[in-house]
């Protein structure tokens, strides 16, 4: 995996002499991985992308069911840092009607004591989002949506937001086809897809809507 590829890191630093192990406590996954004994060596280890999509899965969870919008959750990771998940958000987390990555980008602007849009300023150079559905480009309340919300971070060169990983494409219930991905691409920010857990995360998205309509 190319470096800057790796989401989370360790670096284990070993002498001659016997084998070592080394591991890593990370969300609830142990990491063990024996270390060679020649010489010095540097092991990167690192949580996958499909450990910090579980992750957010488990905070849209926390989402109170509601029959109109997504149960959704979401990740900021900066995988050079330590721990490199920054902040969490889960739909309807915060006070009104607000989205998982809204509310990720509020709790991390009230930690900072700044507005959300200058949270760009704040953020490692290696700031990553990770939301179990695809952000929204359209909202039916007519709030501002969380691919807006993303581009205004990273307003004017700051490092911002340059990669979303997200688990689903947002489902044609609220809004028709949801632009959300083609507008951060179109943006120059990568959206690319964390496949394995669709099933999952449509069931705890759906999870106060009607079934069988
Ligand atoms: C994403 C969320 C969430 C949605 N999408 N990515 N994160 N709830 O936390 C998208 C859906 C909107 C509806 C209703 N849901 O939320 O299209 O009431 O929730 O503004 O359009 O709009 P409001
Ligand atoms: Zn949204």
């Amino acid at each position: 995996m190319p470096r800057q590829d790796v989401p989370q890191s360790v670096i284990a630093l070993t002498i001659s002499g016997p084998p070592v192990w080394c591991w890593q406590q990370h969300m609830r996954t142990v990491h063990c991985q024996q270390v060679a004994t020649t010489q010095f060596h540097l092991v990167a280890m690192s949580a996958s992308h499909e450990q910090y999509m579980r992750q957010a899965l488990t905070e849209a969870k926390k989402s109170p069911p509601k029959p109109t919008n997504f149960c959704v959750g979401a990740l900021l990771v900066s995988p050079s840092s330590d721990p490199p998940v920054l902040e969490t958000g889960y739909t309807l987390e915060l006070p009104g009607n607000t989205h998982a990555e809204q509310c990720c980008f509020t709790k991390m602007a009230n930690r900072f004591g700044v507005s959300e849009e200058e949270i760009g300023h704040h953020l490692p150079g290696d700031t990553v989002l990770y939301t179990t559905m695809e952000p929204c480009n359209l909202r039916l309340s007519g709030a501002l949506p969380c691919a807006d919300r993303i581009l205004r971070i990273n307003e004017g060169g700051k490092s911002g937001i340059r990669k979303v990983y997200i688990g689903v494409k947002e489902p044609e219930k609220f809004v028709g086809e949801n632009e959300g991905r083609a507008k951060l691409e179109q943006a120059g920010i990568e959206v690319l897809h964390v496949p394995g857990m669709e099933e999952e995360i449509l069931n705890v998205a759906t999870a106060g809507h009607e079934k069988g309509g």
